[in-house]
């Protein structure tokens, strides 16, 4: 960290390009490309001037770029040293040079994520909010953002330390526990108040655990697969849906062989549409395959669109409530345009499970927003306030996860009468795991920081 950084922060083909030095050398080596001295420059103050290159054959300044470059003084940085942002025109050459010149003056080119890991070793982050920031920049719509700008305000970050400080109650009654225990006269905390305090903690981890499956969902889009027979429409939906030529359609029966996915936002959530093979007997090899295919994209998918253009039997009814078992199912009548198909009954049987049942013409793009409603609401999707911590990152999710198995040992240990001491490992385990999704840990090695801040770009 005693070296000093340039990287281009900004996406290649914008009319500006703003490339980022930090270090304890920034303004001085700055100073040296620039027209002016800013040595000495101001904190937070912004500067017009010229990125030049000395040319010692004609002793002459050739001047690069009109620029404007942003101070920002130690301690109060995004990294938490000197840093400087130059603001030039977006040209590819111009931009290489100045980073040339920077290099050449004593900058060394930023790694993936380094500004970032940089707060974080500087102390303005902890690793939750560090990864954040990623989240930050690839979210693209209103739920990710607003998972992410929760978790970058620090709501999760608050939310541990109140845990652990639950934890650090319980640990520290234990040990009240054990220096009198000798003490027969003594009343102690009895258990059964440490075994309150030890459930709400579990209840609270237990829900952030599950908060990830919602995470990630939102995060990759929540898979919709779109299934039935062939021919009912299946492909024409998924065009329709997406807005877009995206399938092959033909009155051909088993036109689609391999699924088929796209994402696009339904009030600003991403949904993952996938269209499959339609099912039905076959003996053609490649068509078994595809139909193999849509029963793993249903095991995959959180919701199921049945498809259906003609009355469905009862076989075909039992393969899908079994295959759909755990799964939001919508059942779609499709083609109402044609009129013998606006009476399809669905027998009493299914129409007892009361399951979203739709009518459409994916063909004319009839009720499609109806369709799109019953969607979002099968998602289930908790309306989210600033305040809500959802988990996304998979690190945070195992520390999570190894946090809760460690406190059911916590629990069963309290419940069983185990000795205080014994407990209290279990407990410090729990510290840990949460240690560890901030940054405080014991074990956060140089692997663990290079694996999450590798999937940063550079200039982040
Ligand atoms: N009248 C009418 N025809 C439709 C409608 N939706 C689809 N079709 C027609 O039904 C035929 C099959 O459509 P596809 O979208 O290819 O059906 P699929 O379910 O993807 O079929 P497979 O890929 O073979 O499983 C095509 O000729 C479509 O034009 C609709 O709402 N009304
Ligand atoms: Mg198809």
């Amino acid at each position: 960290m005693n070296d000093t950084i340039c990287a281009l922060a900004t996406a290649p083909g914008g009319a500006l390009g703003i490339i980022r030095i930090s270090g304890p050398q920034a303004l001085e080596i700055l100073s040296h490309v620039f027209t002016k001295d800013l040595s000495a420059a101001e904190p937070n103050t912004i500067h017009y001037g010229h990125i030049v290159e000395y040319d010692a054959a004609s002793q002459h300044q050739n001047i690069i770029d009109e620029v404007l470059v942003s101070i920002f003084r130690a301690p109060h940085s995004y990294t938490g040293e000197d840093s400087a942002e130059i603001s030039c025109h977006g040209s590819r050459y111009i931009l290489n040079k100045v980073i040339e010149l920077l290099i050449q003056n004593g900058c060394r080119m930023a790694n993936p994520g380094e500004y970032t890991q940089r707060a974080f070793l500087n102390g303005k982050m902890d690793l939750s909010q560090a990864e954040a920031v990623a989240d930050l920049i690839a979210s693209g719509n209103k739920a990710t953002h607003q998972i992410a700008m929760s978790q970058l305000r620090g709501h999760f970050s608050s939310e541990l330390s109140r845990l652990r400080e639950q934890l650090l109650k319980l640990t520290s009654l234990l040990e009240l526990e054990l220096d009198f225990s000798d003490h027969e006269d003594l009343e102690f905390a009895d258990r059964s108040e440490l075994l309150e305090i030890a459930n709400k903690i579990n209840n609270r981890i237990t829900t952030l655990t599950h908060s990830f499956e919602t995470g990630l969902a939102l995060k990759n889009g929540i898979p919709v697969a779109l299934v039935g027979k062939t021919n009912v429409g299946k492909s024409t939906l998924l065009n329709r849906l997406l807005r877009d030529d995206r399938a092959i359609v033909s009155s051909v029966h088993g036109t689609t062989r391999d699924t088929i996915e796209d994402t696009i936002d339904v009030n600003g959530v991403t949904f993952r549409f996938i269209d499959t093979a339609g099912i039905r007997q076959t003996t053609d090899e490649v068509e078994q395959i595809g139909i193999n295919r849509t029963y793993a994209a249903i095991g995959k998918a959180r919701i199921i669109l049945w498809i259906v253009d003609a009355e469905p039997t009862a076989e075909d009814i039992q393969e899908i409530l079994e295959r759909c078992k755990d799964k939001s199912l919508i059942i779609i009548k499709n083609k109402i345009d044609i009129t013998t198909n606006s009476n399809i009954s669905l027998t009493p049987d299914l129409r007892l499970k009361n399951i979203p049942t739709v009518e459409i013409s994916a063909k004319q793009g009839t009720n499609i927003d109806k369709l799109e409603r019953a969607i979002f609401e099968s998602a289930n999707i908790p309306e989210l306030s600033e305040q809500d911590i959802i988990v996304t990152s998979a690190r945070q999710y195992q520390s999570l996860v190894s946090a809760h198995d460690n406190l059911a040992r916590v629990l069963s240990g309290l419940e069983s009468n185990l000795s205080g001491d014994l407990v209290s490992e279990d407990l410090r385990l729990v510290l840990d795991d949460l240690a560890n999704i901030t940054g405080q840990g014991r074990i956060l090695t140089n692997e663990v920081l290079g694996n999450i801040f590798t999937h940063f770009c550079v200039g982040k």
